[in-house]
């Protein structure tokens, strides 16, 4: 089914905007030209025709359902997200009732949406391009924060404005070229052919690379960094050796014991994981003459743990400030917040002089969502392994899965717009006619174009918004 031609954009649509599993809230949403006019036959009255509004109402869903409170929120005009007169009624998340809402609605001439639809006129109204719509349906998709933190980076533009800006600059020099078409007979040239080709060897450049970096996020991750963030004296490396299974990193009782990074590549389960070492985390007051290296120390430490997927922090349960410590860890972890999980490992359980099932009075059992373990009589070591496993497994499902459709997407068009501009090359370096470089020039503008949904066919549209659901 062709999108653009099976729709007829004034229509009024309707569809539940919520989820379709029980929740204390639900939404309808409506979109289209008739909004106002079903608004106020549904029984609620707006109370401005010019600015988006709230307005508190009952709807009568007739014998059994009743009156039912509802909230609407109201956009009378075309400033809404779909860019047409909107609705969205707020009330119970019963399913019963949101389709009754709905029901009532199509009685009064609205229409069922199709999947996406919503998106889609918002991307019709030039709302949204086409890679910021995927996006929509990742953070709607979003499982973790990986995955999230992709779609909503996505959905601010990281891609699509450097994609806008290359297609304008291509345009740019194909108005130039073909400027210098019109004056051919009087040998006038509005660009040199050194400044075109440097120019449009730069722009292929820049295109590659995104090319690259797309396909990077498509391919199966090979390996997964796992870094072990502490104290000094924290037991990392002794945790490192024990989760390794052999003496991968030196252990000692003196704290700083850890200077370089130490990477330890393993098999865990199916997956090809490098354990990381650090140096444990100085506070401020480090004393002088290890200093510089303690400071290099420090920023390899600090850079393993931005690279890594996921972070171990962890802190000696036994030590006495263990709950300040435990709060600064939060907050470092906070503070470099990144798309990589945290998981949380009390140290040493064994030296509070039990096993970590049971706890001394005078120090609490850590809490959720510590895990305690000790690398010395191995305690807790299976569950820190399993919950490791289940991290690495929801990172690679969360994979941005539905962003990831814009890399599938994109990488054909990217790749067909860098052959043309290779081409136009070519045929400057060649001496040929700028009749085919201004050729070569608009395949590659266009081919842009569709990254972005400037150039768009009802395949491409197809392709983005039939994966969305009903009521986005
Ligand atoms: N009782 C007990 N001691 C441990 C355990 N893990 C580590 N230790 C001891 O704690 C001390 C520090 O351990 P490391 O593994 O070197 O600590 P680290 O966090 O790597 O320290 P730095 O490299 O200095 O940052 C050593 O004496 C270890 O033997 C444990 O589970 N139980
Ligand atoms: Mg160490």
């Amino acid at each position: 089914m062709g999108f653009t031609s099976a729709i007829e954009i004034e229509d009024t649509i309707v569809a539940i905007g919520s989820s379709t599993t029980p929740a204390a809230r639900g939404a309808v949403r409506f979109s289209g030209a008739d909004v106002m006019t079903i608004t106020r036959q549904l029984g609620i009255n707006p109370t401005s025709e010019r600015s988006a509004h709230c307005v508190e109402g009952t709807i009568n869903l007739g014998s059994p359902l009743g009156e039912i409170p509802v909230r609407a929120l109201v956009w009378p005009t075309p400033g809404s997200y779909t860019g047409q007169p909107s609705l969205e009624i707020h009330t119970f998340g019963s399913m019963p009732i949101l389709s009754a809402i709905v029901g009532r609605a199509i009685e009064l001439g609205a229409r069922a949406a199709r999947p996406g639809e919503f998106t889609l006129r918002a991307f019709l109204a030039g709302r949204l391009d086409l890679t910021q719509a995927e996006a929509v349906l990742g953070v709607i998709e979003a499982e973790g924060r990986g995955s999230l933190d992709h779609a909503l980076r996505q959905l601010a533009g990281n891609l699509s404005r450097p994609m806008e800006f290359m297609r304008s600059q291509l345009l740019d020099l194909l108005a130039d070229v073909e400027a210098g078409l019109d004056f051919v007979d009087e040998d006038i040239q509005f660009i040199s052919d050194d400044d075109l080709v440097a120019r449009l060897d730069s722009i292929r450049s820049t295109l590659a690379m995104t090319r690259e970096q797309l396909t990077q996020r498509t391919r199966d991750k090979s390996q997964w960094i796992i870094a072990l963030r502490g104290l000094p004296n924290a037991g990392k490396s002794r945790l490192l050796n024990v989760l390794a299974g052999h003496e991968a990193a030196i252990v000692a009782d003196q704290a700083g014991t850890t200077r370089d990074v130490v990477s330890v590549p393993m098999q865990w389960g199916d997956h090809n994981v490098m354990l990381v070492d650090t140096a444990g985390i100085e506070t401020a007051d480090g004393d002088s003459s290890l200093e510089q290296i303690s400071h290099q120390a420090q920023l390899q430490a600090d850079r393993a743990g931005r690279e890594a997927d996921i972070r171990l922090w962890c802190v000696d349960h036994a030590s006495p400030g263990w709950e300040a410590t435990c709060r600064a860890m939060h907050q470092l972890a906070d503070e470099k917040r990144r798309p990589a999980i945290d998981l949380w490992v009390a140290t040493k359980c064994d030296s509070l002089g039990d096993s970590p099932s049971d706890s001394t009075p005078s120090h609490p059992p850590a809490p959720d969502p510590w895990i305690r373990t000790s690398a010395l009589t191995g305690a807790g070591i299976e569950s820190l392994r399993q919950q490791i496993t289940a991290a690495i497994e929801s990172l690679d499902a969360s994979e941005g899965v539905s962003v990831l459709g814009t890399a599938a997407r994109c990488t054909g068009s990217l790749r067909a717009a860098e052959t043309a501009i290779a081409s136009a090359i070519d045929y400057v370096g060649g001496g040929d006619g700028h009749e085919y470089v201004s050729s070569e020039l608009r395949l590659a503008a266009s081919a842009l174009g569709e990254v972005t949904g400037a150039v768009y066919t009802d395949d491409i549209l197809d392709r983005v918004f039939s994966r969305f659901c009903i009521g986005k």
